[in-house]
């Protein structure tokens, strides 16, 4: 009778006779419940908890409180599954060891409020009868897996025991799949009226060497395909957030302004040598922050969001690149900056969101944030012309194989190092960047027409990763 295993009798049959207590009962408990803090078994007499409890399951004006440590760390709840006997009445005592704040939601039941790290509070669930479910109430933490799922020991016979947390995420999936997303946005629809392509063109360096720049952390509604409206969460009001360039030596002094009234945002240059601990951490709704690095090293660098989970916060918007030139870089007619990233529909941080990052099953790919835009707008420039696309490669899941039609690259810049320059015999086709990596290529137009730039892999070119570059002559 696993259902009765809390029993304080022990012959196994009894609900009736709650009184008989033996010091085996204390051993069964111990090794079937985690992190148990204390057991109490107390009369009733001048408890006035005793009423509370469910009838059937601790009959007799009897009480049975349970108190169980529960940790906030890492994304997790731990433990992430605790039994009682129904009827028992539950008491947790929440304490978070992250270094960003959560809470801890019971359903139909209390909630803590939100605790920095160190911070604890003891919830009072009452008896517990049913099943049911607690989890942090920040965008995206639930689905991110900070769940506790609470089970009724008498449930077990049911079959709901072992499983329940099981069929739980298997709801999650259901209503994923579900969500119609799966062939992702119409690209063919048409883009609002008023609707304006994020500027792809890269201004040269400015002649100062120390850049200061404030960015607001926020979330900001986006025409993010054609006719698709998406809430991201952005740096500077926009997804990418804005493009830096520098030289280096120069100094960024960045001052980051969490806007977002709901949750906490950080930030990391990949272009800047430090430790993360102070500049990297992550500031809650009203604070700010300034972070400060010098560019030691030329490259087309990442940055992006530094607050736990980081899938969700770059899937959502918070990235950008930094374009620091290798010195000698000759002049270009043209320069453009591209930052490839995938695109996820659907309300931010829902666990039908977050399941099809997990999966890789972007809605669309873009440049710039939004699907198909320089398809719409085309770049424009001049046969003949020397032209220069800065690309980095911003994920959360995916690289880019970056292409152009009808041209051959005469110049290919990878992390660092000139791979290939307008001297050399051979061409490329291709600029490959795994997730974060960056680079640029360069190449001219031979004659007037349409040139379409793509990721070649062509599900990502098909739902979104492709533009046009118009050439006159
Ligand atoms: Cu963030």
């Amino acid at each position: 009778m696993h259902g009765e295993r809390y029993a304080p009798d022990t012959d196994g049959g009894g609900r009736t006779d709650r009184t008989a207590r033996r010091p085996a009962l204390w051993g069964t408990v111990a090794g079937t419940v985690l992190t148990v803090l204390a057991v109490l078994v107390a009369n009733s007499g001048g408890n006035t908890g005793g009423s509370h409890v469910a009838a059937g399951t601790a009959a007799g004006g009897t009480k049975v409180v349970r108190t169980v440590a529960v940790t906030l760390t890492g994304m997790r709840v731990r433990p992430d599954r605790i039994e009682v006997a129904a009827g028992t009445a539950l008491r947790l005592k929440v304490t978070n060891t992250d270094a960003q704040r959560h809470d801890l939601e019971v359903e139909d039941g209390p909630t803590t409020p939100m605790l920095a790290r160190g911070d604890s509070r003891v919830l009072d669930l009452g008896p517990v009868t049913e099943d049911r479910e607690a989890w942090c109430t920040l965008p995206g933490h639930r689905a991110a897996g900070m769940t506790l799922y609470i089970a009724a020991a008498a449930a077990v016979d049911d079959g709901f025991g072992g499983d329940g947390g099981a069929d739980a995420e298997h709801d999650g999936r259901t209503a994923a799949s579900g969500s119609g997303t799966e062939d992702g946005p119409d690209l063919t629809a048409g883009f609002s009226a008023g609707w304006r392509p994020r500027p792809a063109d890269l201004a040269p360096a400015p002649g100062k060497t120390v850049h200061r720049t404030e960015l607001r952390a926020a979330r900001t509604d986006v025409e993010v395909a054609p006719g698709v409206t998406q809430r991201m969460w952005t740096f500077g009001g926009t997804a990418p957030g804005p493009t830096l360039r520098g030289r280096i030596g120069d100094v960024f002094e960045i001052t980051l302004i969490n806007d977002d009234p709901g949750m906490g945002h950080g930030i990391d240059f990949h272009a800047g040598s430090l430790a993360p601990d102070g500049p990297m951490r992550t500031i809650e709704p009203g604070e700010r922050l300034v972070h400060r690095f010098r560019a030691e090293k030329a490259g087309a660098w990442l940055y992006h969001c530094s607050t736990a989970p980081m899938l969700q916060h770059i899937g959502n918007g918070m990235y950008g690149a930094v374009v620091i030139d290798p010195p000698g870089l000759r002049k270009a007619d043209h320069e453009y900056a591209l930052v490839s990233s995938e695109l996820y529909l659907g309300t931010p941080g829902s666990a039908a969101q977050v399941a099809k990052m997990r999966r890789n099953e972007p809605d669309a790919w873009t440049f710039n944030g939004v699907a198909a835009q320089y398809a719409e707008r085309p770049l424009r420039v001049r046969a003949g012309e020397r032209v220069r696309f800065w690309v980095v490669a911003a994920g959360p899941r995916n690289g880019i194989a970056f292409h152009i039609v009808g041209t051959v690259f005469d110049t290919v810049y990878k992390e660092g190092v000139l791979l290939l320059g307008p001297g050399d015999p051979g061409g490329a086709q291709v600029l490959d960047l795994a997730p974060a990596q960056g680079g640029f290529v360069e190449t001219t137009f031979p004659e007037a027409g349409h040139y379409s730039f793509v990721d070649h892999d062509m599900r990502h070119a098909a739902a979104g990763a492709h533009g046009t570059v118009e050439v006159i002559g």
